[in-house]
């Protein structure tokens, strides 16, 4: 007996709520003054854009990886889940659980702080970048000689604003004090090394290394919060231990067959993106299904229990 392949969601349509903010893949609705509701859809970006095609389960597998690892890490910091129980969701909210279920989280409305909190193990993306030309990421002198991807003597932290173009800018640690303030900064520095240590440690011996990772931290009345979705392929770079080499780039993850399928037709990466062929759509599909398996040893909650 097999049962039908869920199709994707690409849409979340809660005609009663309001919609507090809208990313890419992710969608986030005020339920009261309190709590806010967290939505992982399963659209895909690639090369800065939300493509034609759905990844089915890209949004349960994102959903359940940060539900697993704010268990693994609420010995470091709290967090702002509430629950992911839809039983114990407000009432009104029932007659969406089919669009909820496995895929959202009821979350504490926080104070967020205005920077993202990035934590580097590996040389990679704009770190590379500025390595390449100042020798130095963020104000952090690094070793001469490094190869792109090539692991740090230890991880950094890299603090990164929301530039109005929509992209992050990486900032000196200095210019983070300005913003938040020196003790926040430092509580923040200090928690994200923290948990990207245990984290990233868990992982290898898992055969998945977490190249990088960003976190995002809010203050409510019960104290900070660690927020947002965490250690998901879509916060981080994840690489295959396996197939790791420096010296180049690596592939992604979770992402490489959509990438190479970009790629192989010369999108020339303007809108509208590309939808996508059915074969890539399923193998993207496995793999992150595989990576979260590996990560949690858990099956995939995929429907009513
Ligand atoms: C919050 N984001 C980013 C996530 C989006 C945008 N607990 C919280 N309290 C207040 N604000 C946020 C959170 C969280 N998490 C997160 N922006 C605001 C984001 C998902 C979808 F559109």
């Amino acid at each position: 007996m097999s049962l039908p392949q869920q199709d994707a969601l690409l849409q979340t349509d809660f005609s009663d709520l309001e919609l507090y903010a809208s990313g890419k893949v992710r969608d986030l609705y005020r339920v009261d003054n309190e709590r806010l509701l967290f939505v992982a859809t399963d659209r895909i970006s690639a090369f800065d854009y939300v493509l034609g095609s759905g990844i089915p389960n890209k949004g349960r597998v994102l959903t359940q990886l940060s539900l697993f690892w704010f268990d693994f890490l609420q010995d470091i910091v709290a967090n702002h889940l509430v629950t992911a129980d839809l039983d114990r969701y407000p009432r009104h909210l029932r007659k969406y659980q089919d669009q909820l279920r496995g895929r959202s989280m009821l979350v504490v409305h926080a104070d967020m702080a205005p920077v993202e909190c990035v934590v580097r193990g590996y040389i990679s993306g704009s770190a590379w970048k500025e390595y390449q030309q100042s020798g130095a990421v963020c104000g952090i002198a690094l070793p001469k000689g490094l190869r792109e991807s090539d692991k740090l003597p230890d991880p950094i932290f890299t603090p990164a604003t929301k530039a109005s173009s929509g992209h992050d800018e990486n900032i000196p640690f200095s210019e983070m004090k300005k913003i938040v303030g020196a003790t926040v900064s430092e509580q923040l520095r200090d928690l994200s090394l923290r948990l990207y240590r245990k984290a990233a440690d868990y992982a290898a011996a898992r055969g998945i290394l977490i190249a990088d990772t960003k976190f995002e931290f809010g203050c409510t009345a019960a104290g900070l919060v660690l927020a947002d979705e965490v250690l998901t392929p879509d916060s981080s770079r994840f690489w295959n231990a396996e197939t790791y080499a420096p010296g180049r780039g690596q592939d992604s993850y979770d992402k490489q067959y959509v990438r190479d399928y970009l790629e192989k037709i010369r999108w020339n990466k303007q809108p509208p993106a590309p939808a996508l062929p059915p074969d890539v759509v399923e193998n993207t599909s496995a793999k992150y299904l595989e990576a979260f398996r590996r990560l949690t040893g858990r099956e995939l909650q995929t429907r009513a229990a």
